[in-house]
């Protein structure tokens, strides 16, 4: 079997609906919503459609909504608009368990002389609503807490964290990437002031994000320029994309009950797969309180990125950690949070689905990843499983060729 694709959080492949419903507007529809002829004029009505499809989505108000370029030109719209809003509030928290498009950039303002609060996560990935009640005080700024985790799909309780910032009059913002089409969320009755997601993690188009401001919330714009999206983002309107998140966000709101439930379904016979026929391996993360197409499987004593490597070559997609980070081989900053220990963190694989994967593909990858970790363990250059949980790696003496006797 040829591409087994599990690596819906990081992106998802566009649905065929969304692209036949984007095409008119790369081709002939190209006009700016922002010209005062019809030609361009028609595709304001366009924009003002999507940004409807997005409220219903969301139930909010369609002028609630401004579309940016991605989930994290939205994180940055969202924090550093309200940060720079009011000089006498300095004081920002968030999680360290944050997408680093939330994480860095509160990591900046800190070097700019905010300041900054952490909160830490238990062993599950589970805030504790006293630390975040400690940390608030009158002058905290925002609170900027992630919806679901990208990398274990730990979902954090909006309405209960609401209700403490909500008491202290700080403003909540809720990076909601990984969880808009995923679970429904319901903004009349959650008081979050500002919510991001971006286009291309529900079947939607990339280079589109969505930022969520409640009526009555000032930020100061990011990008300044015209005045497209209500004067809080410059900038002439992706026609195409917006139209396309729309349409997936439509397309969510309609099958995300049913969907919700299979990709669950198939997401815990993987898991139950796993868990049955390798030894050493552990869930990472709340496993009741979770995204339903979300999974991040430790598997001790190798390295997940030979386990990547090795899948890759069966053609099965998934990800170690975000692929936003990887690449720098540093041990995943969320699963580091949580205390994993070390001979799990460097193993811990993520595998995310989405409505497109099939009971044959999970059947596939539950059949060939036993023999895959068993030769990985054989062939491991480390002896991880003689170190101490904390210990730094040791290697195993070399063996070196002994020299023939001529
Ligand atoms: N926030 C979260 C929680 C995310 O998961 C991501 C992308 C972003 C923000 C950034 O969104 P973008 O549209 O600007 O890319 N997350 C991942 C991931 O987990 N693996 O690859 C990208």
């Amino acid at each position: 079997m040829k591409n087994v694709y599990l690596d819906n959080n990081a992106t998802t492949r566009m649905a065929d609906e969304v692209l036949a419903e984007m095409m008119p507007f790369l081709t002939d529809r190209y006009g700016n919503p922002s010209s005062m002829h019809t030609f361009g004029g028609e595709n304001r009505h366009v924009v003002d459609r999507a940004r409807q499809q997005v409220a219903e989505l969301l139930g909010c108000h369609a002028d609630e909504i401004i579309f940016t370029g991605c989930g994290t030109e939205s994180d940055n719209t969202a924090i550093r608009g309200i940060a720079y809003l009011d000089k006498k509030k300095q004081h920002i928290i968030t999680t360290r368990v944050e997408h680093p498009a939330v994480r860095t950039t509160c990591r900046q303002l800190q070097r700019e002389g905010f300041r900054l609060t952490e909160l830490p996560v238990d062993e599950k990935g589970r805030l504790n609503l006293d630390d975040l009640r400690q940390a608030l005080t009158d002058d905290t700024a925002l609170v900027s807490v992630m919806f679901a985790n990208n990398e274990t799909g730990v979902l954090f309780p909006l309405a209960q964290i609401a209700a403490v910032v909500k008491e202290r009059g700080a403003i909540l913002h809720t990076d909601a990437v990984q969880v808009v089409g995923k679970i429904p969320i319901d903004l009349s009755r959650l008081p979050v002031d500002l919510l991001s997601f971006s286009g291309h993690k529900l079947h939607g188009p990339k280079g589109v994000g969505v930022l969520y401001i409640r009526r009555g919330t000032s930020l100061l714009p990011l990008l300044l320029g015209g005045h497209q999206e209500f004067g809080k983002r410059g900038g002439t309107e992706n026609v195409a994309g917006i139209v396309g998140v729309g349409k997936a966000c439509e397309l969510a709101r309609e099958h995300l009950d049913e969907e919700n439930k299979r990709v669950g379904k198939l997401r815990d016979r993987l898991e139950q797969g796993i868990l049955k026929n390798c030894p050493d391996v552990k869930i990472n993360g709340d496993v009741n309180n979770r995204l339903p197409n979300t999974t991040n499987i430790g598997f001790e004593y190798i390295e997940g990125e030979a386990i990547l490597l090795m899948l890759d070559r069966l053609g099965i997609a998934a990800s170690s950690g975000s692929a936003c980070t990887s690449g720098s081989l540093e041990p995943s900053h969320v699963l580091r949070a949580m205390g994993i220990p070390f001979t799990s963190v460097h193993g811990a694989i993520r595998f995310s689905l989405s409505r497109y994967n099939t009971e044959q593909e999970i059947d596939y990858v539950i059949r060939e990843i036993p023999a895959l970790i068993k030769r990985l363990r054989e062939l491991s250059m480390f002896t991880l499983k003689d170190a101490s949980p904390q210990a730094p790696y040791e290697r195993k003496p070399q063996i070196t060729a002994t020299a023939k006797t001529p």
